[in-house]
């Protein structure tokens, strides 16, 4: 029996990269007086690795290793407060909408009782801000966990987070579904056997999504028609009746 919807943040709620969280560091780094600047093309080579402070850590190793110097993981750790100060300015601003269908789906499943939970390499900070700018401050009680940032010790692909989720909320794997959009986010919740949904984005498209159980291009809306995939879904938007039908018969 389905009794658990776990969210992805960063793609899959809404889309917060290029427009979000990479205008948020280059407004840092500028601040901080440093030239780094994350174009839309290099911004989408640095996603392969998830958490702002390790994506800043792997730029400079990487991209600037002239820079690397013995306080560098302070002044990250620096840089990183001053972005997500300057993000959740940006998400304050309402420059960044929930993607077609989240917000539908979700009042679909607490009218249902179903638990909610998420599950993000991002910030607590991020997540509060994002839920109060779209969904109201009330909708950060709407969700039993909010797995986010550094309370596990590896994040994304590592499947820490989601197995932290489970615990926290005595379920077992095949009690939920995810909704991920990334092979990032994948590759965590195949680590933790939960079966999952993906919806891509203009960063992951091309990414491998083996162990999906869906594969849409967006959750629909009923005037909006989602593509899907990969995997089968009768309707050109999701609901919470044809999850519980798929999820029933064992296809998600
Ligand atoms: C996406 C991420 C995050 C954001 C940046 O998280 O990897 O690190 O890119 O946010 P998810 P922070 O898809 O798991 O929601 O700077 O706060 O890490
Ligand atoms: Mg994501």
């Amino acid at each position: 029996m389905l009794q658990a919807l776990l969210f992805d943040v960063d793609g899959t709620l809404a889309d917060t990269e290029k427009d979000g969280h990479r205008l948020a560091f280059n407004m840092a780094f500028k601040e901080a007086g440093l030239d780094w600047h994350w174009d839309e093309a290099l911004y989408g080579d640095l996603l392969v690795v998830t958490g702002g402070k390790e994506r800043m850590k792997y730029f400079v190793e990487n991209y600037r290793p002239d820079y690397m110097h013995n306080k560098l993981t302070e002044e990250i750790a620096e840089l990183q407060k001053r972005k997500t100060a300057f993000y959740t300015q940006l998400l304050s601003e309402g420059s960044i909408p929930l993607r077609s269908g989240v917000a539908r789906l979700i009042n679909e499943a607490r009218a249902a009782g179903l638990r909610l939970a998420i599950v993000t390499t991002t910030t607590p900070e991020n997540v509060t801000a994002l839920l109060t700018h779209t969904l109201g401050k009330e909708s950060i009680d709407w969700f039993e966990v909010i797995a986010a940032g550094d309370i596990v010790p590896a994040k994304k692909p590592a499947p820490d987070i989601y197995t932290y989720t489970l615990d926290k909320m005595k379920l077992q794997p095949h009690q939920c579904l995810a909704f991920e959009d990334s092979f990032n986010g994948i590759r965590s919740t195949n680590g933790a056997c939960i079966p999952t949904l993906v919806t891509i984005n203009d960063y992951t498209r091309d990414d491998d999504f083996t162990g999906a159980k869906l594969v849409l291009t967006d959750l629909g809306e009923p005037d909006a028609a989602m593509q899907v995939l990969s995997g089968n879904y009768d309707g050109h938007y999701v609901n919470l009746d044809g999850l519980r039908q798929l999820h029933a018969k064992g296809n998600i």
